[in-house]
């Protein structure tokens, strides 16, 4: 719903439309997203739904025509005025309602291809404000979108998964339906859903009415196959969804098959084989009789081949099949190992929460603290603090944490940016007030290697930082991490004891597994963070955790599974 409406007032500005009536719609947009009011429960109530905040009378029927229609007909009439490919264009980097207004006044270019073409034909040069330095950006940004195109974030690729799993399950006979593929094994962008289902309605005598009911899914927007067990379809948002509807026996088997990765299987195969067994998605089975051996559970599979029953995040054939065959599998950190959560924004910037409520959702998780970490005043765009607000909502945090009384504690800290010579927003005297100080790169992400290198480096040498804050600056499918010498980085930020932060929200999730695996190598001390700007984010913290798992990390691995003191007293010390 906040899709369409923010697509809304994206085609009402390619238009120029009434301001005002732009903006209503991005609020509502906003107030859909934030809200935690599941609408779809108060679709039928005009009057509850104008008790958000951000919806009037006007957008409760929008919000009902969504509920009723799928979409909204403003939407669809403007984009039969341009073109129905307009909205991706305001998917690369650079590139907002403005640009492609001027882009269609002038050239009617109404696609990615269209404005590929276009640069590459130098078409854009006569154009008012399109520089080389933007055409250069622009060309790099299309460059990037074509190679992420067709991938989703983990948390979409989920909900859709769990949507479609709650409607299966609403026909009787279903024990079992699990994703299998890339969102099982956590990686941090989805190509594709591959849904697993078994159970007695599954059997091959009346599998027929499952897979009746997995073609009738209300959302799917397009029908791509539909076989004896298997139903293909893509959803409006273009993820492409296999369900495949497995018998008891062999569901263990296709569970793995389709699990993955390629390579893994491709391992356990040859394992097999060596051993006189073949494996398929229906059951390992003897080569020389064809005989049935085990298909039911993974662990029997695993376990007939001399193997521990390997996590799905370590199946990317990275040694985790000797460690298995060893014992010697690490015990995978777990969201429940998590005791705090020590980077997220109030409404003093621009989360949209007070410290309280951040505090209050913080207890409701369970945790024992959490940091208030607001962005600094380079960030102007975010109402960022300067030294003096900064100090003030220092006191604000003291305060909100001696009134809670111990139920959580509440650390003052801030989220300072690294200016673009390396040196801090803040004044250290400000910082030394700061319990958490993580310091990030928000800015000039397009400097060259060896500048970000020295701006990173010279920024955790400030005796003040204690957190590296999402280290890469990647936005997945977005952009791309910046150029910086990461191995130089994190072996300074090792000897300082300046701990890198895994930013647990999932359209950065950086540190990447890869990038998480190098840190432990190189002696670091991680922190997982879900930089929430509101309460609901709170419990994004999952999606890292897969990314921590998929590096093979364990809880004492991880700095905020500590309980508060000793969380505190493993940060970097203060300076004295
Ligand atoms: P994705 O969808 O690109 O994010 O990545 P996956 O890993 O979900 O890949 P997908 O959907 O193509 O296939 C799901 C799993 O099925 C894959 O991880 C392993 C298995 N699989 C698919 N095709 C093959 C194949 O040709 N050979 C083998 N050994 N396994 C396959
Ligand atoms: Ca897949
Ligand atoms: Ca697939
Ligand atoms: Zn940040």
């Amino acid at each position: 719903m906040a899709q369409l409406l923010a697509e809304t007032a994206d085609l009402l500005e390619i238009g120029a439309g009434d301001p005002f009536r732009i903006r209503s719609y991005r609020r509502a947009a906003e107030a859909v997203e934030t809200t935690t009011i599941q609408l779809s429960t108060i679709a039928g109530d005009p009057k509850k739904l104008q008790e958000i905040p951000g919806i009037g009378k006007g957008m409760a029927a929008n919000i009902q025509e969504i509920e009723r229609a799928g979409t909204l007909p403003l939407r669809e009439e403007l984009l039969l005025k341009y073109k129905p490919t307009m909205l991706e264009l305001l998917r690369l980097p650079g590139m907002g309602p403005k640009t492609v207004a001027l882009l269609w006044d002038a050239l009617q270019i109404g696609s990615v291809e269209e404005l590929e073409a276009a640069i590459a034909a130098g078409r854009l040069a006569g154009l008012p404000r399109f520089g080389d330095k933007l055409v250069e950006k622009l060309r790099k940004g299309i460059e990037d979108y074509k190679q992420n195109s067709g991938r989703f974030l983990i948390d979409d690729a989920e909900i859709a998964a769990e949507k479609l799993i709650a409607y299966l399950l609403e026909l009787p006979g279903f024990t079992t339906i699990l994703p299998a593929g890339s969102l099982r094994r956590g990686r941090d962008t989805v190509g594709d859903l591959d849904i697993l289902a078994t159970g007695p309605g599954c059997a091959e005598d009346k599998v027929s009415a499952a897979v009746e009911h997995a073609a009738n899914y209300p959302p799917a927007a397009t029908m791509l196959a539909k076989g004896q067990n298997k139903v293909s379809f893509r959803l409006r948002s273009g993820l492409q969804v296999d369900v495949r509807l497995l018998p008891e026996g062999s569901y263990g088997a296709a569970l793995q098959y389709f699990t993955g990765s390629k390579m893994h299987n491709v391992s356990v195969r040859q394992r097999a084989l060596k051993r006189g067994y073949t494996l398929s998605e229906y059951a390992l089975a003897r080569v020389d009789d064809g005989s049935f051996v085990a298909g039911a559970t993974e662990e029997e599979i695993y376990a007939a081949l001399g193997l521990d029953w390997i996590p799905p995040e370590l199946r990317e054939n990275n040694g985790e099949i000797e460690a298995a065959e060893a014992h010697r599998l690490p015990i995978l950190i777990e969201e429940a190992d998590i005791r705090g959560d020590v980077h997220m924004h109030t409404h003093a910037t621009d989360g949209k929460n007070s410290i309280l409520e951040m505090a209050e959702a913080g207890i409701a998780r369970g945790y024992e603290y959490i940091a208030i970490t607001d962005h600094s005043k380079n960030l102007a765009m975010t109402n960022g603090l300067d030294d003096k607000r900064a100090l003030e909502h220092v006191k604000r945090i003291r305060e909100v944490d001696a009134e809670l009384e111990g139920k959580i504690r509440v650390f003052p800290g801030i989220e300072v940016d690294i200016l673009g010579d390396g040196a801090l927003d803040l004044s250290d005297e400000v910082l030394a007030q700061m319990d958490v100080v993580i310091a990030s790169v928000h800015t000039l992400f397009n400097q060259p290697e060896q500048q970000m290198t020295e701006r990173v480096l010279r920024a955790i040498e400030n005796p003040y930082v204690r957190i590296l804050g999402h280290p890469t600056g990647r936005l997945l499918l977005r952009r791309e991490p910046f150029q910086m010498d990461l191995t130089a980085v994190l072996r300074r930020a090792a000897v300082l004891g300046v701990a890198v932060e895994h930013n647990a929200f999932p359209d950065r999730l950086d540190l990447c597994d890869r990038d998480l695996r190098l840190a432990k190598e190189m002696g670091c001390r991680i922190a997982i963070n879900t930089d929430s700007h509101h309460t609901s984010h709170l419990t994004k913290m999952r999606y890292g955790i897969r990314q921590l798992r998929r590096a093979w990390l364990s809880k004492q691995d991880v700095l905020n599974t500590l309980p508060a003191r000793k969380f505190l007293a493993a940060l970097r010390p203060r300076p004295t």
